[in-house]
């Protein structure tokens, strides 16, 4: 169960975030606000106290929470964005998560590591090698955890942004996958909603207690994972999508 939810506001620097999709234009500042109202009003009817960070102008990225910590159980780990424009955002978090953790961790230079590269399924974690997170911040987080009594793997990425963008753990065994994730041997235990090819963003959901979070937009993901018993709330996240965010990067769960 996760009883918390950390997000923050997007500025109106959004529009310079990182992306690999510039045909998909610039994000719409208004309808970005719109659309995070309703991402909070979501996770609040999923059952979490949501507390809203304000924005922070200085990180255009800053939205995407995600990736500045990872929070498990027993710890959490304020990370080391691999994004040279997003470091310094891991900063701004501490303060806040303090609130939350007793047991405050952190990355180390050389190791870079990002909350996106991190799928927790119990008290494993799968640590994504991408061009944002490296094996030393891999390794770190791993030694970290094993200090706490959990477990973490690496999965290496060839393609994908972060490891999250391509895969969701949806708990009771049950994982969506795509693309270059599909195959690999370690999923093999879990039972797999394959995405389609077209719907690839929407391998980006999130489970939050009783419902399934899904992006608005892609009914084949949508269909499929209410086909598996899970019951959804759609949530619109066309303007994230235009610089690489989604469902997962907009909050810190725990
Ligand atoms: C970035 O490239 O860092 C941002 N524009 C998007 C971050 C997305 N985060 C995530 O998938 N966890």
């Amino acid at each position: 169960m996760f009883k918390n939810a950390i997000v923050r506001r997007p500025g109106h620097s959004l529009v310079n975030g990182i992306t690999s999709a510039p045909e998909l234009g610039k994000p719409d500042y208004g309808l970005a606000i719109k659309q995070h109202d309703a991402y909070i009003a979501a996770l609040k009817s999923c059952g979490v106290e949501v507390t809203v960070l304000e924005t922070d102008e200085r990180f255009p990225d800053s939205c995407f929470v995600e990736d500045v910590a990872v929070c498990t159980k027993k710890f959490a780990m304020i990370a080391k964005p691999g994004a040279s424009s997003r470091r310094g955002e891991e900063k701004e978090i501490i303060e806040v998560i303090k609130k939350f953790y007793n047991n405050l961790e952190y990355i180390k230079e050389p190791g870079t590591l990002e909350g996106g590269d991190v799928m927790m399924v119990g008290d494993h974690f799968y640590i994504g090698l991408s061009k944002r997170t490296n094996r030393e911040g891999a390794e770190q987080l791993i030694e970290v955890l094993e200090k706490y009594g959990m477990s973490g793997s690496i999965v290496e990425i060839s393609e994908m942004l972060h490891l999250k963008s391509g895969l969701a753990y949806l708990e009771d065994d049950v994982l969506l996958v795509t693309g270059e994730f599909i195959n690999i041997l370690e999923f093999k235990k879990f039972n797999k909603i394959m995405i389609d090819e077209e719907e690839i963003y929407s391998a980006n959901c999130i489970r939050v207690n009783d419902y399934v979070l899904v992006p608005a937009g892609y009914p084949k993901t949508k269909e499929k994972i209410k086909a598996a018993g899970f019951k959804v709330i759609v949530v619109d996240t066309s303007e994230y999508r235009k610089v690489n965010g989604g469902l997962s990067c907009l909050s810190l769960r725990f």
